[in-house]
């Protein structure tokens, strides 16, 4: 078989190049560096959907696809929801929005990921564009603030061989091992400790004057308002000392240095103050435009990148959705039964639905409960194009394999087009579209064109071009004695894809034996796990992976004050033997 380059189309930092010659291999060259991360090592054994059901019984394409245009003939657009979740992150995955937007079915909006960090990012910045993975290279210094790269992001890990690390974490993460130094806080303690460093900063004198001056000249504000953090009580409630703010104002003083923030730290209500104290932080420093030095976050992925479809459609949030409202409802890509907060909610808006449709690669929760199952064609199977939320290169994806079965996205939506009468352009046609965005570099690779490698060099993107300081902050850390629901992501599954955990962990002195059975229980509902003992993480943290069946019943539907955002980590927990 013919070499052929394609990438991983998952959700994932790293978005890796690819190289097909029967077997999924690593590119060797670019960020890629000849290796895979277990969920690609291993995708051709995961067992896909091979065929269309409709009610239970096995039908095929052709009728599944004329069963669907039935059903939303029947319902009309106004009872239409499409729901998209991020199964593939390939650029024609939205081919399907240009149907039902054009359709005048109801889309989505808020997000279930990144949304409450990015707005704070923009009230900070007045936009949001990252700080790619070849700067980090180039620091001297990377404080890892809530990102855990030997599980979510493995090729920054050779980009940090050599640098100072500080590991910012309630977690004793493996990058934690090898860190000059480990704040273990208290989970939602950063934005206070965030303030703190800023106050600390100024009263030692570190800051960059000259640059505040020019590009943030409201930090004496700033100082004002981490002025009425009290010390003392706030260290102590967040499980932080004054010798570690020390250390970490030394360990970055006149570095180049990289906080690299992921999105653990904003799946609270104020997760958008909390992104905008750490940026408040680094602005403090000097730290923006300058090479190897800034804030990585999840950055957005189509930074650059103008959509050729019909988007504009009624939107109602994906963290609240209320399904019932609706009696189509067609998911692609997603498994909100699993993956949306408050699973009970949850199944209770979906009972009524008369039509839900799945169309994703994988059995889970939702395929189980919809009453019309379509197949979607894998990556390898079907064209593509994509680019990355922490790199700026576009990568293609053209069609490796025949598939028999299964449908892409573009097939679905044409098909769909031309029942409704829609217009759609050829599958080139967007491909052509979206690759005009990018230009080739001398090495052979392609980039986003307009993504910058060093972002705010001539200020912020502010009405004034000055960095926007926080003005305000919630002051009510969560004191109860109830313990903190961390729900991290795990190395064998991405959310609900590949092997899910079904396991709680805890720490040994939590009080409970390993794989004894207890009950986990918050505001919001209940469920019953088997304890693994867990070493790495605190005596006041419950640990459930994301993916792992359940999770949700836990969790919240409510929306971060800012940023329309699942906050997973709000709700606090109760362990107890069964
Ligand atoms: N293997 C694997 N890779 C993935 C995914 C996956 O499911 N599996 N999912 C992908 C997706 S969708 C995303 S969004 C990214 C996310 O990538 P990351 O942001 O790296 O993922 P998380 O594991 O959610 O969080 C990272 C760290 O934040 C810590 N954390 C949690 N709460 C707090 C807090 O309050 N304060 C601080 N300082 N730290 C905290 C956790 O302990 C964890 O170590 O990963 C992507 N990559
Ligand atoms: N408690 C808790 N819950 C969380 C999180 C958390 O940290 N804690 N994390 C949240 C985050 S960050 C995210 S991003 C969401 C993710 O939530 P979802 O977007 O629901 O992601 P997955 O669970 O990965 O499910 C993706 C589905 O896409 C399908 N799929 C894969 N490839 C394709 C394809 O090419 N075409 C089609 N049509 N389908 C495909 C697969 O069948 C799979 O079932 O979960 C959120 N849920
Ligand atoms: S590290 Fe991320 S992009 Fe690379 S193969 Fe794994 S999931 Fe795909
Ligand atoms: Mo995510």
């Amino acid at each position: 078989m013919n070499k052929k380059t394609t990438a991983c189309p998952l959700d994932c930092y790293d978005a890796c190049e690819i190289v097909h010659d029967g077997k999924i291999l690593g590119a060797k060259n670019g960020h890629t560096k000849g290796f895979l991360c277990p969920h690609l090592n291993h995708y051709e054994k995961h067992e896909e959907i091979k065929e269309p059901r409709y009610k239970g019984k096995t039908i095929s394409m052709e009728q599944a696809l004329a069963r669907l245009v039935e059903t939303l003939r029947e319902s009309g657009a106004e009872k239409t929801l499409f729901y998209r979740g991020s199964g593939n992150f390939g650029l024609m995955q939205e081919v399907s929005d240009h149907f039902f937007a054009s359709f005048g079915a109801t889309l989505t909006n808020g997000s279930l990921c990144d949304g409450a960090g990015a707005a704070g990012i923009i009230q900070g910045r007045g936009s949001n564009k990252n700080m790619p993975l070849s700067e980090i290279e180039k620091s001297e210094v990377v404080i890892l603030w809530g990102r855990n790269p030997h599980v979510t992001n493995s090729h920054l890990l050779p980009l940090l061989k050599d640098k100072t690390l500080i590991v910012i974490d309630p977690r004793k993460i493996e990058s934690a091992r090898n860190a000059a130094l480990h704040i273990q806080l208290k989970p939602h303690g950063d934005l206070y400790l965030a303030l703190l460093l800023c106050r600390f900063l100024h009263i030692e004198n570190e800051y960059d004057e000259e640059y505040l001056q020019e590009y943030a000249s409201e930090y004496e504000e700033l100082y004002e308002l981490t002025q009425t953090v009290r010390i003392k009580a706030t260290l102590e409630d967040i499980d932080v000392t004054l010798g570690q703010i020390g250390m970490l104002l030394e360990l970055v003083k006149g570095k180049k240095t990289a906080i690299v923030c992921g999105v653990g730290i904003q799946k609270y209500s104020d997760g958008a103050d909390i992104m905008r104290a750490i940026d408040a932080f680094a602005v403090m420093l000097g730290l923006f435009g300058k090479e190897g030095c800034g804030v990585a976050y999840l950055g957005e992925s189509k930074e650059g990148i103008e959509s050729p479809f019909k988007r504009q459609a009624k939107r109602v949030s994906k963290v609240n959705t209320d399904f019932s409202a609706f009696s189509s409802v067609f998911i692609q890509g997603a498994n909100p039964l699993s993956q949306m907060p408050d699973t009970q909610r949850v199944i209770k808006s979906m009972e009524s639905v008369a039509n839900v449709i799945y169309f994703g690669l994988y059995e889970n929760e939702t395929s189980q409960r919809a009453d019309l199952v379509i197949p979607a064609k894998n990556f390898l199977a079907k064209e593509d194009i994509r680019t990355s939320y922490a790199h700026n290169a576009m990568l293609f994806m053209p069609q490796i394999l025949e598939s028999e079965y299964g449908i892409s996205e573009y097939e679905l939506s044409r098909y769909l087009c031309k029942a409704f009468e829609i217009e759609i352009q050829s599958e080139e046609y967007y491909l052509s579209h979206f690759k005009n965005f990018a230009v080739q570099r001398i090495d052979g690779s392609w980039q986003v064109e307009s993504r910058e490698e060093i972002p705010y060099q001539n200020g912020f993107d502010t009405d004034d071009g000055e960095f926007c300081f926080l003005e305000e902050y919630d002051n009510d850390f969560d004191m109860n004695k109830k313990m903190f629901l961390l729900t991290p992501k795990s190395p064998k599954s991405l959310n609900s894809q590949f092997y899910r955990e079904k396991y709680v962990y805890l720490h040994k002195e939590a009080g409970f034996l390993e794989n004894q059975e207890v009950q986990i229980s918050s505001e919001q509902g209940k469920i019953v796990l088997k304890v693994k003992i867990d070493a790495t993480i605190r005596k006041d943290c419950v640990l459930l992976y994301s993916g792992t069946p359940g999770v949700n019943m836990l969790t919240s539907s409510r929306h971060s004050l800012d940023g329309k955002n699942a906050i997973y980590q709000e709700n606090k927990v109760e362990v107890k033997a069964i």
